[in-house]
């Protein structure tokens, strides 16, 4: 990923609406959405899927229509039978059901909240008091949690600072969810700081490049919107924290929607500027629609407001490589960009 200087918006007196690059699928969900397709196509249907395996309605309600059968825990899934673990993580304990279960696992957990994982189990390891930064609840913040959890405690908000309490002052470290407001975070760390002076940095950033970069692109446009339109489901960490990113940037209002649909045109009343980002497990299809429904109410100038670029792509989980090569199939595929989008069904 590269920083690009922005452009300046200028004003304007006539419909338009700016839309925010980088937007949409990330790195870690376009691998772990890939790794369920390339299940389906050389294993067959039915391969289980534990949780959603990224928060996005409209891929799981695709995926599940190729096949795929979305479960809450591994005692849901039939003894023997092929699971993929959620781009979310994992607990230990989860790890050790699926093999008591004999599971053919494949852990499509995002490499980038693996290495958050492995932060905790270091730490946790020279015995410090880890204060993972979080939404109770969130997969994410299950999975990390679960690597110590006698050591873990999660602090949701700085208004739960005050709360945290910890054995020695001297030996705690944050670590945090990589899909939180990079603000937010930032201010639950300045008051953590300010009781406890000692505490230690993560060694790298935690909240992931592109939850950052969807953060700074919609931060640039949000000033000049008299709307900015979030694609993404109500359970996205990622997709929630636009809204809530735009509104403290200076949009005037700013809404999530799954899909175009869901649109009240109400909310373009007296509207000159619309802002559109959508969040990382979010297909480009549904911003599209997005984008034509707009254009469909006179906001037919679409300029890209674009704050950096982005090349990342993880490869393949391991065993599922592996099974591709058994079965003879191609392991490559497309960038993101090029890769065919998961059809959109009719509003
Ligand atoms: O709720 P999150 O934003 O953490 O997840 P989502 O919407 O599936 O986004 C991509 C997966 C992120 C994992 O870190
Ligand atoms: Fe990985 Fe970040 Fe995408 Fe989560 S949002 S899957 S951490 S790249």
């Amino acid at each position: 990923m590269t920083a690009t200087a922005p452009a300046p918006i200028s004003p304007t007196t006539t419909k338009r609406v700016l839309l925010a690059a980088p937007r949409g699928y990330c790195a870690g969900v376009d691998r772990a959405v890939v790794a369920v397709e390339k299940a389906l196509e050389t294993y067959g249907a039915p391969v289980y899927v534990r949780k959603e395996i990224v928060h996005n309605k409209h891929v799981v309600e695709t995926l599940r229509d190729r096949g795929a059968i979305f479960v809450n825990e591994t005692d849901e899934v039939p003894e023997g039978a092929r699971l993929v673990f959620s781009a979310h993580g994992v607990s230990p304990a989860v790890r050790e059901s699926a093999a008591a279960r004999s599971l053919d696992t494949i852990d499509a957990t995002c490499p980038l909240v693996t290495k958050v994982h492995k932060e905790a189990v270091r730490f946790a390891k020279d015995d410090y008091d880890i204060l993972l930064i979080g939404h109770t609840g969130h997969e994410e913040v299950e999975g990390t949690a679960g690597e110590a959890p006698d050591h873990v405690q999660v602090v949701n908000s700085p208004d739960e600072v005050d709360q945290v309490q910890v054995r020695d002052p001297q030996k705690i470290v944050w670590i945090s969810q990589t899909t939180l407001s990079v603000d937010e975070t930032m201010e639950t760390v300045r008051r953590l700081r300010d009781r406890f002076p000692e505490l230690q940095d993560p060694p790298s950033d935690d909240i992931c490049y592109a939850t950052q970069n969807r953060q700074v692109a919609v931060k640039k446009l949000a000033p000049e919107c008299d709307v900015v339109i979030v694609v993404g489901s109500a359970n996205s960490s990622n997709s929630v924290r636009l809204v809530e990113v735009a509104l403290q940037a200076g949009a005037r209002t700013s809404y999530r929607v799954d899909r175009a649909a869901e649109i009240d045109p109400s909310w373009l009343d007296g509207a000159t500027t619309v802002g559109v980002t959508s969040g990382a497990s979010v297909p480009e299809i549904l911003v599209q629609d997005v984008i034509d429904y707009l254009d469909g109410r006179g906001f037919a100038d679409v300029q890209e407001v674009r704050t950096a670029t982005e090349d990342l792509m993880f490869s393949l989980p391991r065993e599922l490589a592996r099974g591709l090569k058994a079965a003879g199939h191609e392991e490559k595929r497309p960038r993101r960009g090029a890769r065919t989008a998961l059809p959109v069904e009719p509003a």
